[in-house]
């Protein structure tokens, strides 16, 4: 093989490979591409799904129903009944996870009932209490706290107390 000719094989090699990674270049960025379109359709879905979840008319607590949740904003893991009323919360457990007794560490409420809710602060509903109308996204502030004689506590916050209730 003479000089020239080899030459000429080394120039194909590199123009070939040049071709090559130009190609893979192009593939990469398709893929890169096709990538980042699902990527953005996932959080796009998420997106849609983040507040339909904290909805409080979500079927989680339909009509009927009082539902007691863990954590503020109908949050968490969730207890829900169509029971007038329960004596003490220590013997129940959240669905569907997690936390074991509902007793003490309520932290919101839908009340669904067409009642109001009268959540007390010790078993047998006494210790003082609070009136549910409808819904309670944060037990933690702005609550109107009664004492057991129907005299206002001053109190704002009525969060991780409630062990029982009645509907009125
Ligand atoms: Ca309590």
């Amino acid at each position: 093989m003479t000089l020239v000719e080899r030459m000429g094989i080394s120039l194909q090699k590199t123009h070939r490979t040049k071709h090559v990674v130009r190609l893979e270049k192009q593939m990469r960025f398709k893929s890169m591409t096709i990538l980042s379109a699902a990527g953005i359709a996932l959080a796009a879905g998420l997106a849609v799904a983040t507040p339909a979840s904290a909805d409080p008319s979500s079927p989680s607590c339909e009509g009927g129903s009082i539902c007691f949740y863990h954590d503020t904003n109908y949050t968490g893991a969730w207890f829900k009944t169509t029971s007038a009323r329960i004596d003490s919360f220590s013997s129940y457990t959240y669905f569907p996870y997690g936390v074991d007794s509902v007793n003490d560490t309520v932290s919101s409420i839908i009340n669904n009932t067409g009642h109001w809710a009268v959540p007390s602060r010790n078993a047998n509903q006494g210790g003082g209490y609070i009136i549910v109308n409808n819904s309670v996204p944060n037990l933690k502030t702005g609550q109107i706290v009664y004492n057991q004689d129907g005299s206002k506590n001053g109190s704002t916050s009525f969060n991780d107390v409630i062990s029982s209730y009645y509907l009125y």
